[in-house]
């Protein structure tokens, strides 16, 4: 199986439930800057104070943050990874094709993750963080549509990206997700 993945999608597409899941399957790390920042939220750290005001607005944390807590763990070098809710602009994908070649770690698969705005919706209204919120919501979505969503250009144009159509429930999307992989073998 590919051992160097990214998940893409909009905020609430099941991106961290669906990697955790198949993290534990094939024991990829699982690079999540979001469980990244939330750490360092609840340490409060004074980088977590500072991300905290930026996540609870609906907006991305500066890329600088970002990148050098990724580039942090991916020179430690491990064997396989699944990066999920990273790259979310396209200075960060820029980035991350840069640190990939140094490191001689390409990605070699994207899995875009496409769920319609309404259910996302529902899905984040019932999960309740402090960023979910109904406007906090569409603002992230806005802020998806804008600075991530073209990524799935960048990777197709790279000829990784593959989309899996993530409304179903948990379960189905996972095998959707295996299907996936394995044709990729
Ligand atoms: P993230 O932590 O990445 O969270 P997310 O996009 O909101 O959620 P995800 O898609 O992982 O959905 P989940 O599985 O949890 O980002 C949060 C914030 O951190 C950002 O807004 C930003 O401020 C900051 N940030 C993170 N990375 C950044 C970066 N690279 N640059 C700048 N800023 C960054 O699922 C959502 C809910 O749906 C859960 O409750 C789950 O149980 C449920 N669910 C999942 N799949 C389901 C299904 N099939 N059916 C029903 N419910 C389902």
């Amino acid at each position: 199986m590919k051992q160097r993945l990214l998940f893409l999608g909009p905020p609430g597409a099941g991106k961290g439930t669906q990697a955790e899941l198949l993290c534990q399957k094939e024991r990829l790390l699982h690079l999540s800057t979001g469980d990244l920042l939330r750490a360092e939220v609840a340490a409060e750290t004074s980088l977590g104070k500072q991300a905290a005001l930026v996540m609870n607005r609906g907006e991305l944390v500066s890329d600088d943050l970002v990148l050098s807590m990724v580039e942090n763990r991916l020179n430690e070098r491990p064997e396989g990874w699944l990066l999920d809710g990273f790259p979310r602009n396209v200075i960060q994908a820029e980035s991350l094709e840069v640190l990939l070649e140094k490191i001689d770690q390409p990605i070699e698969l994207v899995l875009f993750l496409d769920v319609d705005d309404e259910l996302l919706l529902e899905r984040l209204l019932a999960r309740g963080r402090p960023d979910d919120t109904e406007d906090v919501i569409r603002h992230r979505l806005d802020v998806y549509r804008e600075k991530t969503a073209p990524l799935t250009d960048y990777y197709s144009q790279r000829k990784i990206l593959k989309t899996v159509k993530a409304d179903g429930n948990i379960k189905a999307i996972q095998r959707s997700i295996e299907e996936v992989l394995n044709l990729m073998v």
